[in-house]
This record gives C-alpha cells, sequence and structure tokens, in this order.
C-alpha cells in the first residue's frame, strides 16, 4: 500500500511546493511594493542653534501636510536619564539624573557623555521607520527630524572638542565609534535634505530667555556664537570637514528664521511654501 499511495503523496508534495512558491512570489511581490513605498519617502533634518526656533518649525510643518511626519529632539529623554533596571508595577522606571544639566554645570566632566547619549538617541530617531500613513501618501511623503547624527557630531562635538571640553582622546574615541556606526547602518540614516534655520545668535539668546528652559540659564551668548559659526562652517562655507561622502551632496534649505514667524500665518504661508517646493525637488 505504501508503493500505491506514492504517487498521490508525490501529487500532493509537488502541489504543496507549488503552492509555497506561490505564496512566496506573492509575499515577495508584497515586500518588494512595502520596500518601494518606503523608498519613496524623504528624509530630513532641521538644523539650527539652540532656541532658533526648530521645535516651533517643526510644530508648524506637522500640522500643515499629513504626508509630514516630525521627530522632535528627545530633550526630556536628556533631562531624565533612566536606571537600565528592569521595569516592574512595584519599580517603576527610575530617573537616576539630569543629562542636559550636568552637561551645563560641569562641562569638562560630562560633555563626552553628553555627546554619547544624545547620538544614540538620534541614532535611534533616525532609524525609527515612517508611519503607514506616509506609505499610501500620493504627494512627496517626508519623515522631518529635529537635528541628526550629523549635527551632533559635525556642530555639538565639535564644538565641544574646540572648547577643550572634549579632550582629544574623547574626540577619537566619539568620531570613531560614530564613523563605525553610520558606516552600519549606511543608507538606513541617510538624509536627503536639510533645512538650517539661520538667525543671529542675539536672536537665539532672546528666544532661549523667553522659552526659559531652567538648564539653559547659564548659557552666554559667546557660547550660541560658536555654535552659529559651527553651522554657517557645515551648512554655507561648507568648510567643515565630512567623513560621509553622501553628506557632501545632500541638498540644503536655508530658511531666514530671523523673522517672527510663531504666530504670523503671512510669514508661516511664505516658509511652508518654501518648505514644499524644496521637498518637492528631493
Ligand atoms: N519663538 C519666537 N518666535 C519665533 C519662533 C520661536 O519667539 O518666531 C520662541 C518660542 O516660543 C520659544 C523659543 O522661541 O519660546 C524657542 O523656540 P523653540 O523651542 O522652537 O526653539 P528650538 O530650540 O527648538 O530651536
Ligand atoms: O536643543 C536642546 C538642548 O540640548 C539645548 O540646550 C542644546 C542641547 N543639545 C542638543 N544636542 C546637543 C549636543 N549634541 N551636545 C550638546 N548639547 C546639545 P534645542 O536647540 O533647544 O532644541
Ligand atoms: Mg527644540
Amino acid at each position: 500500500s505504501i508503493c500505491h499511495d506514492k504517487s498521490s503523496v508525490v501529487d500532493k508534495t509537488i502541489l504543496s511546493v507549488g503552492t509555497r512558491r506561490t505564496c512566496l512570489s506573492t509575499q515577495l511581490h508584497t515586500d518588494a511594493k512595502k520596500m518601494d513605498a518606503v523608498s519613496r519617502v524623504k528624509r530630513v533634518s532641521i538644523e539650527g542653534n539652540i532656541a532658533v526656533g526648530k521645535s516651533t518649525f517643526a510644530q508648524l510643518l506637522q500640522s500643515a501636510n499629513q504626508d509630514w511626519e516630525i521627530a522632535q529632539e528627545p530633550v526630556s529623554k536628556w533631562q531624565n536619564v533612566e536606571s537600565a533596571s528592569s521595569q516592574t508595577e512595584a519599580n517603576p522606571q527610575q530617573t537616576v539624573s539630569n543629562l542636559l544639566q550636568m552637561m551645563y554645570q560641569d562641562s569638562h566632566r560630562w560633555s563626552y557623555t553628553f555627546q554619547t547619549f544624545s547620538c544614540m538617541s538620534r541614532l535611534r530617531t533616525q532609524l525609527q521607520p515612517p508611519p503607514t500613513r506616509l506609505l499610501s501618501s500620493e504627494g512627496t511623503p517626508v519623515q522631518v527630524f529635529e537635528r541628526s547624527v550629523y549635527s551632533d557630531r559635525y556642530i555639538f562635538a565639535l564644538n565641544m572638542f574646540e572648547l577643550g571640553y572634549i579632550n582629544s582622546t574623547e574626540w577619537a574615541v566619539y568620531q570613531d565609534t560614530h564613523t563605525f556606526l553610520l558606516e552600519q547602518f549606511d543608507r538606513r540614516i541617510q538624509l536627503e535634505g536639510v533645512i538650517y534655520l539661520r538667525a543671529p545668535p542675539k536672536t537665539c539668546m532672546d528666544r532661549l530667555g523667553k522659552r526659559g528652559r531652567a538648564e539653559e540659564q547659564g548659557v552666554q551668548l559667546e557660547y550660541l556664537e560658536t555654535l552659529h559659526t559651527q553651522h554657517e562652517n557645515w551648512l554655507v562655507h561648507k568648510s567643515t570637514e565630512l567623513h560621509f561622502e553622501h553628506l557632501k551632496q545632500v541638498p540644503v534649505l536655508i530658511v531666514d528664521a530671523s523673522l517672527e514667524f510663531e504666530g504670523n500665518q503671512e510669514v508661516q504661508g511664505r516658509l511652508l511654501t518654501q518648505v514644499q517646493t524644496f521637498f518637492d525637488g528631493l
């Protein structure tokens, strides 16, 4: 009977292999379509000095267009560093420290730690997949990040090294790690564009005072001036030495953020048109 049944077993096997092939090819087709949809999503960062208005501008973009998804900078994570011990109901996640405050209060001691932590949080943010809403968009879907792994290195870490808050050993270790991680993630981390919100350091100083974030109350105008120079060198003069080929070619939209745009619909309308045109050209 074993011999007798053999052909039907073979038939069934062929049938099931055939069905599996069909399933596999349907799956591959679906995956390819999804990858296509994901690769249509553009990735852009908003760069600019402290308190220039990035978060305010990001909120404006978020409410202006369904095709745009904004990821804000995780400042609260830096203000509330959580303990690594596992979270239970009896033992909720414990905040161990405010690293943002420590970095401003004792810059020599804490700048390097801050840079590694901020860089990791930016990596996590930039690796987030786009929301499904963007995959079905018929316009130009864009993921917008408030700052990036690039400003982490080419604005802040570089500035802290030049100011002597990070020593040459820490700078070498930071750069080695940064290059390695970005090379590993390669295209998953790359950007297609940068929006540079540009304003005089004095304007940023006024806005910083107006915002009143406690940790920043000791920030001096001179510090904002050094950060302004780093932005100009990277995004305007293009004189910063970059270590990623694609980054040298990334288009930069310079937005005049010295104009009061908060609460001014006319200025907002103009800025939004500029942004839409920039995104459409990426
Ligand atoms: N702000 C302002 N005018 C503007 C844009 C922003 O007065 O045209 C204010 C905003 O209300 C906030 C401060 O500037 O109090 C800093 O803005 P934001 O937090 O957006 O700056 P970021 O640090 O994210 O660049
Ligand atoms: O930036 C949030 C705050 O965090 C502001 O005080 C600057 C600081 N910041 C952000 N990134 C870094 C890095 N990489 N190093 C040092 N300090 C940093 P805001 O501009 O207010 O959105
Ligand atoms: Mg902000």
